[in-house]
């Protein structure tokens, strides 16, 4: 025992010493090795302030609802740009920024998306799916056929990158791709609210390779969401739902 303990802490040794470290200098960090540091842009807010922003904020996010039925209304480009440019603030791993935000708004690849995915969601109902996923969705009255990919101005397709090539052509590790690309995306939403504008946060099964591939993304990227954006239609319709109490979805010590 005492041996196997010897021969591990020279290992650590070993690992430490300068011939392995000289060895460690071929391998450089992704970010600038002399990355500068500099002071934090903040501005400290009073309590009363902070409270009001705070509540302000709730408010406005707890009006956002998942919506279904779009108006063809047109959204100026630039609202989305900045929903997009807000969305890519996300903290990440190792400022990875694994993140991208593809936006269709043309009328011939939004026909296209929508064929691909009603496709295979006829597919996801009718066999995928299976019986107790279908009936816990039909309270929602949600089915293959999918309006939104055609009526909606914009869809906002989020693919999380894997890793990426780096200038040297090395390998880029994308740490934490899916945690940081799932903060991206409610940034995103809560972007699109605060805009005024509304969306469907979707998840088509199935549907990743072929979309994939009609948008020319690399094979390190996967498609997450698939989001219409874009105005309600006039009559639309959501379901009469309730969100979990702040006692319901919070412990305290
Ligand atoms: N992706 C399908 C089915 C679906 C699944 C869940 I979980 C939902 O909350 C809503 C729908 C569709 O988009 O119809």
């Amino acid at each position: 025992k005492d041996i196997m303990e010897k021969s591990r802490e020279e290992k650590i040794v070993d690992s430490n010493d300068s011939e392995s470290e000289e060895h460690n200098d071929d391998i450089l960090p992704a970010l600038p090795k002399d990355l500068n540091h500099i002071p934090l842009l903040f501005s400290k807010l009073g309590e009363e302030e902070s409270l009001n922003r705070a509540e302000e904020f709730y408010k406005l996010m707890n009006r956002r609802r998942t919506v279904r039925h779009f108006t063809r209304q047109n959204v100026p480009k630039e609202i989305i740009y900045n929903i997009i440019k807000t969305a890519g603030t996300a903290p990440s791993g190792a400022h990875t920024e694994p993140w991208t935000y593809v936006v269709v708004s043309s009328s011939n690849i939004k026909q296209k998306i929508r064929e691909i995915i009603e496709e295979e969601e006829e597919i996801n109902y009718k066999k995928r799916m299976g019986k107790v996923w279908t009936t816990d969705l039909k309270p929602l009255k949600t089915n293959w056929v999918k309006e939104y990919l055609t009526d909606a101005p914009y869809l906002i397709l989020v693919f999380k990158q894997l890793y990426s090539i780096r200038p040297d052509g090395n390998k880029k590790m994308h740490y934490y791709n899916e945690q940081s690309v799932s903060l991206s995306a409610g940034i995103l939403l809560a972007a699109i609210q605060y805009a005024g504008l509304v969306s469907l946060t979707s998840t088509p099964l199935n549907c990743g390779p072929a979309l994939r591939t009609l948008l020319d993304r690399p094979k390190s990227e996967k498609l997450t969401l698939l989001l219409p954006v874009g105005y309600p239609a006039e009559d639309c319709l959501v379901p009469d739902l309730h969100r979990k109490s702040l006692e319901d979805i919070m412990v305290e010590f």
